[in-house]
């Protein structure tokens, strides 16, 4: 586990004003690359992977469009650390591990991976939510890493966030069309864009209000999303999802041992 300290004040006071900050290079050109390519070789297996693994874009699935290869058609992969290697050790990462117990005490667990790939040209929108709506911790001591693994601008997908929204607890989320949002969206004006370079991360509350427009262009806007939580929080009841166990311990009591090599 990473010691020292890693959040500058900076980053501090805006996590805890704002609910968000961006951490430019936060991963090397390396890592994206090794996590690019591991993308392919878990891809290239479809169907042949475990269902909650690979899930692939609506309007693919429907057959309204047809992308030139498999992986230019996935909406998403899930849960990597449960299936695969090198997400599970990623989940150690020192310098996520060590920033995670930094904002939320010595005993952390990821609690959930995610790769967001919004595939070039029909790769649809993320509708404004919070996170915890979804996994519904208390108290709410949960935040994500959102890892642009492409250049991500407005036009290709790139993250919104709206400031201080955190603070204001769980809005009614519900009677979206096809998918599970705030009830009530929040207005263009009051949106940041956070416009990001491959590598960097937006460290963001999980109760950041935050929305992905469409990919409108033939770039490519793949991301991971690694969510950590204290291993004190609990899924309430009212949580509209079952509730999942974390995927890995990485600090404090019960932390598992990154894999050697
Ligand atoms: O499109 C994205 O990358 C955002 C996805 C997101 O916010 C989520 O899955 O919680």
């Amino acid at each position: 586990m990473a010691t020292g300290t890693l959040l500058s004040a900076a980053q501090k006071t805006a996590f805890d004003r704002d609910g968000y900050f961006i951490a430019e290079a936060f991963l090397s050109a390396g890592e994206v690359e090794s996590i690019r390519n591991e993308i392919s070789a878990i891809v290239d297996r479809y169907p042949d992977v475990p269902e909650e693994l690979v899930q692939i874009e609506p309007a693919v699935r429907r057959g309204a469009v047809k992308p030139e290869r498999v992986e230019l058609g996935v909406r998403k992969l899930f849960r990597m650390t449960r299936h695969n290697a090198l997400f599970r050790s990623l989940a150690h990462h020192p310098q996520m591990v060590g920033m995670a117990v930094e904002l939320l005490g010595p005993d952390v667990a990821l609690f959930q991976s995610m790769l967001l790939m919004k595939p070039p040209r029909f790769g649809g929108q993320k509708v404004w939510h919070q996170d915890n709506a979804y996994f519904r911790l208390e108290p709410n001591d949960v935040f994500g890493f959102w890892i642009a693994l492409d250049d991500a601008d407005v036009e290709n997908g790139c993250m919104h966030v709206i400031p201080g929204s955190h603070r204001e607890g769980i809005g009614e989320h519900g009677g979206v069309a096809d998918d599970y949002g705030l009830s009530s969206a929040p207005t263009a004006d009051d949106a940041v864009a956070c416009v990001m370079k491959s590598g960097d991360a937006l460290v963001f509350h999980g109760e950041t209000y935050h929305y992905t427009p469409p990919n409108t262009t033939d770039r490519r806007r793949r991301a991971l999303q690694y969510h950590y939580a204290s291993t004190h929080c609990r899924s309430s009841k009212d949580s509209p999802f079952k509730s999942t166990k974390p995927e890995v311990i990485v600090a404090g009591v019960g932390a598992e041992a990154p894999a050697a090599g």
